[in-house]
């Protein structure tokens, strides 16, 4: 299984992907088997698990528990190297490059390597843009960094752009989970249109009229968390066989 191939197949063929996110502080053990059958049931093509934290250290279980119970590829999306296990089949390796803080542009990097080193994970690089989300978000707080807005078209393509320049693999174009305002048709647009690599875009998509849009605007690969976490019947909307 090569996890990257298959996202930048996909985009070639025009076809959609959609992950549900899964934040390990956020799941209750117990009730993860009746979530993976619901996500089976629908569109659903990759499950992605990370938070902005993980005080409760649940990952690795989570990822142990989501591998026993499910052939869907299992993505890390860390919001930091501790969050790093080897149980995932691949790692989102995230720089926040609409930001300026060292720490998430490298520092967070160079301390994943001695893991990563060891590991059989599929390291994706990505450029990981944040734009406002009309809230402030996880992320920002974390990281410490401003978002850029959204009607800073350019700045956010530039950005974009400069992440494929440097070889980044992938880029993630985030609203922030929980966002009021998800990404705008007008950004997904432009941003697809600039950019050769897949585009991700993730944060406050919360029903199926939102979804599709982002696809027709362009994106490769959405992330879905929130909806789920609040309403699982928004997977019934979602279903393979009706969608
Ligand atoms: C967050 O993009 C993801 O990093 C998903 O956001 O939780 O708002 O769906 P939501």
């Amino acid at each position: 299984m090569n996890i990257y191939l298959d996202i930048v197949s996909a985009k070639n063929k025009g076809l959609k992907l959609l992950a549900v996110l899964i934040d390990p502080e956020k799941i209750d053990l117990k009730d993860l088997p009746s979530f993976l059958e619901k996500i089976h049931q629908s569109i659903a093509t990759h499950i992605f698990i990370g938070g902005s934290t993980d005080q409760n250290k649940q990952i690795e279980l989570v990822v142990q528990a989501i591998k026993k119970n499910s052939q869907l590829p299992v993505v890390l999306f860390p919001g930091s190297e501790a969050q790093i296990t080897l149980a995932a089949d691949a790692l989102l390796f995230l720089s926040l490059v609409s930001g300026r803080n060292p720490e998430y542009l490298i520092g967070q990097q160079v301390k994943a390597a001695a893991k990563l080193k060891q590991t059989t994970l599929e390291i994706i690089p990505t450029g990981y843009v944040l734009v406002d989300g009309g809230t402030e978000t996880a992320v920002q707080r974390v990281s410490q960094t401003k978002p850029i807005a959204q009607n800073q078209l350019n700045e956010v393509i530039h950005t974009a752009l400069a992440s494929q320049y440097l070889g980044q693999k992938l880029v993630y174009l985030e609203a922030g989970s929980g966002a009021k305002t998800p990404v705008s048709f007008e950004l997904i647009q432009a941003a697809k249109e600039a950019l050769a690599i897949p585009l991700i875009v993730g944060g406050g998509i919360r029903n199926k009229k939102q979804l599709q849009q982002a696809f027709e605007a362009g994106a490769d690969l959405l992330v879905i968390g929130t909806a789920f976490e609040k309403d699982v019947s928004f997977f019934d909307e979602l279903k393979k066989e009706t969608f």
